[in-house]
């Protein structure tokens, strides 16, 4: 397992930390996924075996929301 820190920007309520959380926790090889308001950002732990960084950073903005870096 591998854990990658994201800058998640755009999320402005519980709502959207619960939108990305879900998005991320429905990406095939990620396990766990803690997300943050203040500030925003998203802990993610995956397999890289199943899935890589560029597919995580995807489904956020998938979500409606950007990723920085
Ligand atoms: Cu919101």
């Amino acid at each position: 397992m591998e854990i990658v820190k994201l800058d998640v920007q755009g999320m402005t309520c519980g709502g959207c930390v619960a939108s990305v959380t879900r998005v991320l926790k429905a990406t095939p090889g990620v396990s766990e996924a803690q997300v943050t308001l203040q500030p925003g950002a998203a802990t993610v732990t995956f397999d890289p075996a199943k899935v890589q960084v560029p597919q995580l950073k995807a489904a956020i903005v998938g979500a409606g929301f950007e990723v920085a870096g």
